[in-house]
């Protein structure tokens, strides 16, 4: 028996820890007997959480397909590589040539951005496609953080990292970094970091309906009424104004005094009542913030993912940009990734075409997949009728899950590129598996953009790739070569993508014209990552706008103005529920492993005591939770660290679906949030789902 320590960064979240993973090889098999956080990683400084340890989980879980799969009733069959490519070409053409090429959809999930195969490859095939109904994760997340970006700063991914080891204030709203381990905000180990401000004598506050793991170690928490953070944050804005609180820039910026006007109106005192946080605490914490020497204010998932999300990372950026804390040291940074999008690539488009149905806005090429399940089910021209599901779990991940559901029932065909027959790969016609993570390389395209310091890494595969086994960017290449084929486009040769990240890395800043030297080559001598620096103020140059000045009061979001104005004020008495993730836990895929779902269920609704006696519920109670869009059952258990009026039902649950194989999560499935929330739920301007914030109704089942 041989023993092996591998260097390698954590795939599964956005934290990208480095780890240090050791595989034992015998006679038989080659084993991973140990995974632990790396001390050597400069970045990640031998921080690491459950899930990576899972890692080997996921590696054997014998329900993780290993070969391609067709479904034959209720039945499903193994089926060969080249039949599966020639099959997916063969009905997808068909349905294309018989019903225009928009009939078929695809939906990229999550994964998607941990997998740089699937980064540099999915589009050779999905391409191909020339379809209009594209859709993935990001309207069901951080759609308004890109769309802001692209109307503010000319680009969808220029997107300002708060500068957490640097400032004095971090002001958070909507992210629960302790428990997500931070996102658009690449910071493994942020417990430390966030305690490191404290320690050196700054502030942490935090805005959430609940009082979170992050709430709890802040130094204050603002409760807020769920989907009134724009008003909170309007209420901000304007009293940076009002009290003389703003401080110079150095960028050059149009539309400043259209947006001081814009706010005249928005008082904290008139905004209070919307957002339900007293107007003399907005007023202080503007002060506190415009009082800090360095200070920063990070929105994320929980304020994109509501009705007015995308105002909401409008003023986010305002906020840094009037206290002069956007592109400085201790504020918002812009990364300057060794492989970087932002000078490669265009700044994307908004709003060129909508979807067929309800004239939702493109993004990018996407359109928000709130329409996803009406452009199945609506007749007429147009009509989707088959769909490619790329790493995504659309129906325990998007709005309505139910009527999604009914529409997958009814489609054509549909493909997965997927490691399991799960709650929604079970309509698909065919299932392709790709290679597990550890079986393939890895280069984070993604995360070490969105990182709190510059750094970069390669990592090599761990295991070898099974006899038979393909990776996902094989598969792209091997559906656009069968359906390239069929419909006598041709078809250019390709890299593999570890050559395209090589090509990145000696074009990029720290490649060939530098002293560093990046290239995959030289990455191989930093087997824990390597360190390039702090981030710096680099906003200005990098600007993409028409005349390269930041655009404040972008027209568009001015606009959407009014229908923020228009809002009805709170009903008394309503219930709004919002979401929740456990450290534990992973959007709806991580739940077949023993490790992470052992001990008491962690997908309980959270209720305020006083909201459960006066409904005459009982701690520890099964309850119906009901929505304009459908009902679930779940335990309810009283938590005082919820905002009366609101309750906590964490999504990615709900696995007791038929058909579903996945043993141990449906031993445990808990209930889909997203069987409640609403399809027509949305931030309209963007599109994206309104996933928090949506009225409910909570009685004895
Ligand atoms: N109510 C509510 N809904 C939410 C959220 C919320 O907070 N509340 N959060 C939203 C957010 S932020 C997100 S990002 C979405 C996530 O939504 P999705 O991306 O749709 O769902 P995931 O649960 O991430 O499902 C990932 C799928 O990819 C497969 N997979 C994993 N790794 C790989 C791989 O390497 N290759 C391939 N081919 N497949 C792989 C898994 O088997 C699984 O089927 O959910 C959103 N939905
Ligand atoms: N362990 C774990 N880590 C993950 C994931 C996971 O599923 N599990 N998912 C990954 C993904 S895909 C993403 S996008 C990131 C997300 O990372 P985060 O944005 O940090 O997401 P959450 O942990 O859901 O935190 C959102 C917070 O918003 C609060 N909230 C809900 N509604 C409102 C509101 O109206 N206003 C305000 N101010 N707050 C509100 C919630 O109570 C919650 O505390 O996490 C990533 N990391
Ligand atoms: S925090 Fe994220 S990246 Fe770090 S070990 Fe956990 S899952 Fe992996
Ligand atoms: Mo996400």
């Amino acid at each position: 028996m041989t023993k092996t320590l591998h260097h390698r960064a954590c795939h599964l979240c956005e934290a990208i820890c480095g780890l240090t993973i050791e595989t034992t090889t015998s006679e038989e098999a080659v084993r991973i007997t140990s995974i632990k956080g790396d001390p050597q990683d400069a970045f990640s400084r031998g921080h690491i959480c459950p899930k990576a340890v899972a890692l080997q989980d996921i590696q054997n879980d014998p329900d993780r397909l290993r070969q391609p799969m067709r479904r034959v009733g209720s039945e499903w069959l193994p089926i060969e590589w080249d039949e599966a490519f020639a099959l997916v070409a063969e009905r997808l053409s068909a349905i294309q040539a018989r019903h225009g090429q928009n009939a078929v959809a695809i939906y990229q999930g999550n994964p998607s951005v941990h997998n740089y195969g699937l980064m540099t490859h999915s589009n050779y095939f999905l391409g191909l496609l020339k379809t209009r109904n594209r859709f993935s994760a990001t309207s069901v997340d951080q759609l308004p953080h890109h769309l802001s970006s692209h109307l503010m700063y000319g680009h969808g991914l220029l997107l300002p990292i708060p500068d957490i080891d640097h400032t004095d204030f971090m002001l958070i709203l909507g992210g629960n970094p302790l428990a997500s381990n931070g996102s658009i905000m690449t910071v493994p180990d942020v417990e430390k970091r966030l305690k490191a401000i404290q320690a050196r004598g700054g502030k942490v506050v935090v805005v959430d309906p609940r009082r979170s793991e992050t709430a709890a170690i802040a130094d204050q928490h603002l409760f807020v009424r769920p989907g009134g953070d724009a008003a909170l944050l309007f209420g901000l804005l304007n009293t940076l104004f009002a009290e003389g609180l703003t401080r110079a820039t150095h960028l050059p910026v149009d539309g400043l005094d259209e947006v001081r006007q814009a706010v005249a109106d928005f008082s904290a005192e008139s905004m209070s009542p919307l957002c339900a946080v007293p107007a003399a605490q907005i007023r202080q914490l503007a002060r506190d913030f415009a009082a800090a020497d360095k200070a920063v204010c990070y929105g994320r998932m929980g304020v994109s993912t509501q009705t007015f999300g995308t105002l909401c990372h409008w003023l986010v950026q305002l906020i840094n940009l009037v206290t002069g804390n956007l592109d400085r040291v201790g504020g918002a940074l812009c990364t300057e990734p060794a492989v970087d999008l932002v000078a490669s690539t265009s700044g994307g488009h908004f709003n060129r075409w909508q979807s067929r149905v309800s004239g939702l806005p493109e993004y990018s090429g996407e359109l928000p997949v709130s329409a996803l399940a009406e452009e199945m089910l609506s007749e007429g021209e147009g009509q989707v009728r088959a769909l490619v599901t790329i790493a995504g779990n659309p129906v325990l991940s998007t709005p309505n899950g139910r009527q999604l559901e009914q529409a997958l029932d009814g489609l054509e065909f549909m493909v997965s590129i997927d490691l399991y027959i799960n709650e929604t790969t079970r309509y698909a016609d065919l299932i392709l598996p790709s290679t597990s993570a550890l079986e393939n390389d890895h280069y984070d395209t993604t995360f070490n953009m969105f990182a709190v310091r510059n750094v970069s890494r390669f990592n090599k595969a761990i295991l070898a790739k099974p006899v038979g086994a393909l990776h996902d960017w094989e598969i792209f290449v091997g559906l656009a070569t069968a359906f390239s084929s069929l419909t006598g486009q041709v078809l250019k040769p390709t890299m593999a993508p570890a050559q395209m990240i090589d090509m990145g890395l000696r074009m990029g800043m720290y490649g060939d014209a530098s002293p560093h030297q990046l290239s995959l080559k030289t990455l191989e001598d930093f087997p824990h990552g390597v360190d390039l620096g702090a981030l710096k103020p680099n906003l200005a140059p990098r600007l993409k706008t028409p005349g390269q000045r930041v655009q404040a009061a972008p027209a568009v979001i001015l606009a959407d103005l009014t229908r923020f104005a228009a809002q009805r004020v709170p009903a008394v008495g309503e219930l709004l529920m919002i979401g929740r993730r456990h450290v534990r836990s992973n959007n709806s895929w991580m739940h077949n492993y023993h490790r992470l779902v052992k001990g008491k269920p962690r997908h309980q609704l959270l209720m305020h005591p006083d909201d459960l006696a006066s409904r005459s519920l009982e701690d520890g109670q099964r309850v119906q939770v009901s929505s304009r869009v459908g009902v679930i059952e779940v335990e309810v258990l009283a938590s005082l660290e919820m905002m009366p009026g609101v309750v906590s039902l964490p999504h990615g649950w709900g696995h007791a679906r038929p058909g579903v194989k996945t043993a141990i999560a449906s031993g445990q499935p808990g209930s889909s949030a997203n069987d409640l929330t609403d399809e027509r739920q949305l931030d309209l301007l963007s599109g994206n789902a309104a996933l928090n914030g949506v009225p409910v109704t909570v009685a004895a089942a």
